[in-house]
């Protein structure tokens, strides 16, 4: 298990960030509702400026090189939870199979209900940006994003895709689906950018 809760060092010196309060539940927050999930035909895809575009079926992804991390979580709408425990795949591990080009500057994350978000690949770059299926020492509910989320614990939670089935390397920056609406494109909660 790795603790990487102290990740609001590099940022400042408190664990709450400003204008955030802390909860011990857990709330659910999607713009629409939780999409179907079939193990059989479920693919992850590796797109763009990579030298080998990649997919993988749910049997596939689930026998990659995995970790657990005790992490921050942290809603824009205001809320934090502390010490949630993930288990998944690093976002550097991912990118290393499919071998990013030195083009690529951004990142596009997308997902079974047509969510998409966007973040510098700079900031994906880092062990704490998990490619996750468990939560807490259970399998990842749906509701959360199973079968498989994105957690951004140095970012507001809109950074994580939930029922994320794809990233795309871009050699130019592109908005996602809250960025296009106003939310930040950094998203720095220690910075409190919640909005562009
Ligand atoms: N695919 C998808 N991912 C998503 C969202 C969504 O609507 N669809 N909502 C985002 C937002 S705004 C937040 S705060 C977190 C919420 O995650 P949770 O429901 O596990 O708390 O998921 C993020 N990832
Ligand atoms: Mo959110």
């Amino acid at each position: 298990m790795k603790d990487v809760t102290d990740c609001y060092e590099e940022f400042g010196d408190e664990r709450l960030p400003p204008g955030q309060r802390e909860t011990t539940e857990f709330p659910v927050l999607s713009k629409s509702g939780t999409p179907p999930f079939d193990p059989e035909s479920w693919q992850f895809t590796v797109t763009g400026a990579v030298e080998e575009e990649r997919s993988f079926s749910w049997a596939e992804f689930r026998n990659l090189p995995a970790e657990t991390q005790r992490q921050d979580f942290h809603c824009v709408t205001g809320w934090s939870t502390f010490d949630r425990e993930f288990t998944g795949v690093s976002f550097p591990e991912l990118a290393d199979l499919a071998g990013v080009r030195d083009d690529a500057v951004h990142v596009m994350f997308s997902a079974m209900d047509d969510y998409t978000t966007d973040l510098p690949l700079e900031e994906c770059m880092r062990e704490d940006v998990l490619f996750t299926w468990e939560l807490d020492g259970e399998e990842l509910p749906r509701d959360h994003g199973g079968p498989l989320r994105v957690v951004t614990p140095h970012k507001y939670a809109y950074k994580g895709a939930k029922w994320v089935d794809g990233v795309e390397f871009l050699t130019e920056s592109e908005l996602g689906y809250w960025e296009r609406r106003g939310y930040s494109e950094t998203a720095n909660p220690w910075r409190e950018e919640r909005y562009s």
